[in-house]
C-alpha cells in the first residue's frame, strides 16, 4: 500500500524500536520516568521553553493546554478552519465548558489581526471573558502552510496588550521551520505554550508534547491526570520519540520536495486541479474539475484497488500527505493509478 491519507501513518522505524526495548523506565506520574523527562527536557530546549509534557496525542495536548489557560465560561479565540475546532470533538466544550470564539482563516492560514481585536470582548457583565489566541503551524486545513515568526509576534504583541495568552497548536512544527529554514523556538517566540506531535512526520508510534513555563506545565500535568492521560512507564514510547527528534528532523524538507514532484506528476492529469499555492509542505491538495461523472469518494475507492490510499478533502477533493514511507518510486505509480481511474471517468 502507498499511504498517503496522512502522515500519522508512519510506522516506527528499527533504531525506534531498538530504543523502546532498551528504555529505561520509571512511574512518570511520580515523574521517575528517566526516559520521559528527558525528552520533555530536550523538547523544551528545542522550543525555547522552560518544560515539557509528554501527553498521548496531539488532542490531548490541545485540550490540556486550553484547559489549562481557561476557566471554565472563558472564551478562547481560533480559526474557523482550526483543527481544534473541526476535529477534536468540541473537547474544550464538552469538558471544559470553554466558549470557543471563531474567526475565519485567511487562506493563508492565519487570523486577520482587525478580526482578532473585534472578537476580544470587553468588561461587561453580559459577556464571557476572553482568555487565549489560538494558532496553528502548519496549518492543516489551509493547505499545511508555514506561518511565520514575524505574523505570530505580531499576534503575541495583541494577546500581551489585552492580558490574553496564546497557545500555538504546532502538531507540525517542525514542518514549519523545515519550510522556512529556521529553528523552530523562533517559531513559538512569546507563545505561552504549544504543543506539537511525535506521531506524524517524524515517525514515533505515539506521543505528543506540551512545551511551556514551569509554572504553566505544573498545572497542565494535574489537567493531564485529571483526563487520565497520566502514563506509568511510557518512557517505552518516549524512547521512540527522542530518536524522532535526534534523526527525523533534518530529513522532513525530503518529504516537502516529495510533495512537489507529486503535485507537479498530478497537476498534468486531465480532471484534477491542484489547489492554488499547493504544496506548501508535506500535504498536496487537489480537487475534482466538474467535467469528472465520478465522486471524490468514489476516485479514492478506486485508488484503493491499486493500493494507493488517499484522504477526502472538501466535497470534491484530496489530500495527499507525504512522509518518511513515501519513497519516489511511489510517486509514478501513484500518478499511474490516478491516470488509470480518471481514464475511467469523463
Ligand atoms: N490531524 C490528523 C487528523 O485528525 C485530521 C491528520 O491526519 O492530519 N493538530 C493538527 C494540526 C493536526 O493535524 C492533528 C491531527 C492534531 C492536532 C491531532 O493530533 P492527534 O491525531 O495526535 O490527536
Amino acid at each position: 500500500m502507498i499511504d498517503l491519507r496522512s502522515d500519522t501513518v508512519t510506522l516506527p522505524t528499527d533504531e525506534m524500536r531498538r530504543a523502546m526495548a532498551a528504555a529505561i523506565v520509571g512511574d512518570d506520574v511520580y515523574g521517575e520516568d528517566q526516559t520521559i523527562n528527558h525528552l520533555q527536557q530536550i523538547s523544551a530546549e528545542l522550543l525555547g521553553m522552560e518544560a515539557g509534557l509528554f501527553v498521548p496525542s496531539g488532542t490531548m495536548g490541545n485540550l490540556i493546554s486550553i484547559l489549562t489557560h481557561c476557566q471554565r465560561g472563558d472564551e478562547v479565540i481560533m480559526g474557523d478552519q482550526a483543527h481544534t475546532f473541526i476535529y477534536e470533538v468540541g473537547g474544550v466544550s464538552a469538558l471544559g465548558g470553554i466558549m470557543v470564539h471563531t474567526i475565519p482563516n485567511m487562506p493563508n492560514g492565519t487570523l486577520a489581526l482587525n478580526d482578532i481585536k473585534n472578537a476580544i470582548r470587553s468588561e461587561n457583565v453580559h459577556f464571557p471573558t476572553t482568555r487565549l489566541i489560538c494558532l496553528e503551524n502548519t496549518h492543516n486545513r489551509c493547505g499545511g502552510v508555514a506561518i511565520t515568526p514575524e505574523y505570530t509576534q505580531e499576534v503575541v504583541a495583541l494577546a500581551n496588550k489585552n492580558q490574553l495568552a496564546t497557545h500555538m497548536d504546532g502538531a507540525r512544527i517542525f514542518n514549519a521551520a523545515a519550510k522556512l529554514n529556521i529553528p523552530a523556538k523562533e517559531l513559538v517566540e512569546g507563545v505561552d505554550s504549544v504543543t506539537f506531535c511525535l506521531s506524524k512526520g517524524l515517525g514515533a508510534p505515539v506521543g505528543s508534547i506540551i512545551c511551556g513555563s514551569n509554572e504553566f506545565i505544573q498545572r497542565a500535568r494535574k489537567i493531564r491526570k485529571q483526563l487520565g492521560g497520566g502514563m506509568r512507564q511510557a518512557g517505552i514510547l518516549a524512547a521512540a520519540g527522542l530518536v524522532a527528534l535526534e534523526t527525523m528532523l533534518t530529513r522532513l524538507s525530503e518529504d516537502h520536495v516529495r510533495a512537489q514532484n507529486l503535485a507537479y506528476n498530478l497537476k498534468k492529469i486531465p480532471g484534477l486541479i491542484l489547489k492554488e499555492n499547493s504544496p506548501q509542505t508535506n500535504m498536496v491538495f487537489i480537487n475534482l474539475d466538474e467535467n469528472v461523472a465520478k465522486t471524490s469518494a468514489q476516485i479514492i475507492t478506486e485508488l484503493s484497488e491499486f493500493a494507493v490510499l488517499v484522504g477526502p478533502s472538501g466535497q470534491n477533493g484530496f489530500r495527499l500527505v507525504t512522509h518518511y514511507g513515501i519513497r519516489d518510486e511511489d510517486l509514478l505509480l501513484v500518478q499511474s493509478a490516478f491516470e488509470s481511474v480518471l481514464g475511467r471517468a469523463f
